[in-house]
């Protein structure tokens, strides 16, 4: 989610929240050769997704994933954050894992055909009664998240399926499932066990160690499951336990990466943006655009403050220890790509900027963006040299097209610095890498649509009848909130701008608020925004201008 992301992501955020940004004024006066490129960029990534989708159809499906260099499949549901690959079924046949990531993507496209023969085949053939031991965090993310994402896309009237043949069956399964992860969150904690058989519950003995991740990134998931069937408990246990996560923070709103979900006392004090940890900043504000609680937001304000002030140096994310603050390992790793994306739809842009700047140099470096890069000492981690397609840097994705592109579809890097291929094509990079870069050339599927993208990228809708209340824009006094007209009609992420209390105080924050005019004309101060590198109130100059104008 993430950051998610880089410039492809932030790009495409803004794309989605601020169409304002781009009227349509803008886009008649696109320049006929940047249509012609765009148009032809957007067939590049459409070739893109079918190439690793037709391979997966043809070699793998229906199993989990594909091995695009052996032609061949592997049934990765029980693989998934199974480092030491404990404990694996040996009677599973897959779930078809690629084709429900591929879902929402195949919509996106335009491919409502593919897409409803799709939803059609998976109705009829999966099930979820298998003798797996599954992580409750990816199959969260990727099967959940997925069925619940299409069931909502396949019954929405505009995207002009053939009707009949659907009948929730998307829904049914996905509650299915939900209801086979319930098991997992009955500890003395109401933290979840990261890993749940699919068939049997919880294993005995099975491990009590698990991420912060896994605990606190299951809401947007759980809670939609919860509003589309009517029955509060899935929504009820991912929110105990975000609370739960959230109690066990240290006096510095840090917290660690990995617990005991039975004892509930951490287990490494270290933490970061990346593995581990990203997804829970993400969910926290993601959560509440979709909720619209405000303990999510409140939840992530703080978080979000304690991140830039003991994580952040300079442009970088470090890792620190959550009691003390004190730095811990200084490293870049490509799952913190995700953050500048987060900051984008925080409104944190000036930072988001900066942040992306530094991924990209990084990538700049090796040509695509390693796993780990040890900041302290400017080198590769010596074991974490792959890049295995992760959509955090989509847009290198899209120069690696060439390189990574083989017969049978995608093949994972294994070593940036050998560009040595792995045989193995992960199905987020259907779920999320494609879409990505499609949407950052064709955003028509969203075009009066306001959705919110799950950690995996399936498409949520922001919806009134979910929502404690609507989002709204925080004004720069005092924390108290207003709602403008337009904020009313389009309730979208870059609503919840936040700022300092009083117009002095910097913060290193989401702060920014635009002015009330693109052409930053004025009458009054009150129709200026916030500047996003300072925090400070713009005002209008004597010739009805906003800007940080000096005040003698
Ligand atoms: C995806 O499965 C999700 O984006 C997840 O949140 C972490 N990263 C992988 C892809 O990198």
């Amino acid at each position: 989610m993430l950051p998610r992301e880089f410039i492809v992501a932030w790009m495409l955020v803004l794309l989605v929240i601020l169409p304002n940004i781009f009227n349509p004024c803008t886009c008649q006066l696109e320049p006929r050769w940047a249509a012609k490129k765009r148009h032809v960029m957007r067939e590049k990534v459409r070739k893109m997704f079918y190439h690793a989708y037709d391979n997966y159809m043809t070699h793998a499906f229906p199993h989990d994933e594909l091995k695009p260099l052996t032609k061949s499949f592997t049934d990765s549901l029980s693989e998934l954050g199974n480092l030491r690959l404990e404990h694996l079924p040996q009677d599973y046949n897959g779930s078809a894992l690629t084709l429900i990531e591929s879902l929402s993507s195949l919509l996106i496209m335009g491919n409502s055909t593919e897409f409803e023969r799709a939803v059609l085949w998976l109705s009829q053939n999966i099930t979820f009664n298998v003798d797996a031991r599954v992580n409750l965090f990816e199959c969260n993310i990727r099967v959940l998240g997925g069925l619940v994402s299409a069931h909502i896309l396949a019954t929405d009237s505009t995207n002009r399926l053939v009707h009949g043949a659907y009948k929730n069956q998307l829904l049914i399964l996905a509650e299915d499932l939900g209801k086979r992860f319930l098991p997992a969150f009955n500890t003395p904690t109401g933290l979840p066990y990261a890993w749940i058989n699919l068939k049997y519950g919880v294993m005995v003995n099975e491990t009590t160690e698990t991420s912060t991740s896994g605990c606190g990134s299951l809401i947007l998931e759980m809670g939609a499951l919860s509003q589309l069937t009517g029955d509060p408990t899935y929504e009820y246990v991912a929110i105990r336990a975000l609370r739960k996560l959230w109690s066990m923070r240290s006096s510095l709103n840090l917290l660690g990466t990995t617990l005991d979900v039975v004892t509930g006392d951490w287990i490494e004090y270290s933490a970061g943006i990346g593995a581990g940890v990203d997804s829970f900043y993400e969910y926290l504000f993601k959560a509440h655009i979709l909720f619209g609680k405000e303990e999510f937001w409140r939840m992530f304000h703080s978080a979000y403050l304690a991140v830039q002030k003991y994580f952040r140096h300079g442009p970088w994310y470090h890792e620190a220890d959550m009691r003390t603050g004190k730095a811990t390992y200084w490293q870049l790793t490509s799952l913190q790509a995700f953050w500048p994306g987060l900051q984008v739809l925080v409104g944190d842009i000036a930072a988001a900027n900066s942040s992306h700047r530094e991924f990209f140099h990084v990538w700049e470096k090796f040509g695509v963006l390693p796993e780990r890069y040890l900041l302290d000492h400017q080198m590769l981690h010596p074991t974490e040299k792959y890049y295995p397609l992760r959509p955090e840097l989509a847009e290198s994705t899209f120069y690696l097209y060439q390189a990574t592109k083989v017969e049978g579809g995608f093949a994972s890097v294994k070593d940036v610095t050998t560009m040595q291929l792995e045989d193995h094509q992960h199905s987020f990079f259907l779920a999320e890498t494609c879409k990505y870069l499609y949407l950052l050339f064709d955003d028509s599927f969203l075009v009066d649509r306001n959705y919110i993208f799950t950690t995996e990228g399936h498409p949520l809708p922001v919806l009134r009848d979910w929502h404690d209340r609507l989002p709204e824009s925080y004004i720069p006094t005092n924390w108290s909130f207003a709602q403008s007209e337009k904020q009313a009609r389009r309730a979208s992420a870059m609503s919840l701008q936040v700022c300092p209390a009083n117009d002095n105080q910097q913060v290193e924050s989401a702060c920014h608020i635009t002015d009330a005019r693109a052409d930053h004309r004025c009458f009054t101060d009150e129709e200026c925004g916030v500047d996003s590198t300072t925090c400070r109130r713009r005002s209008c100059s004597m010739a009805g201008y906003c800007g940080l104008w000096l005040l003698v």
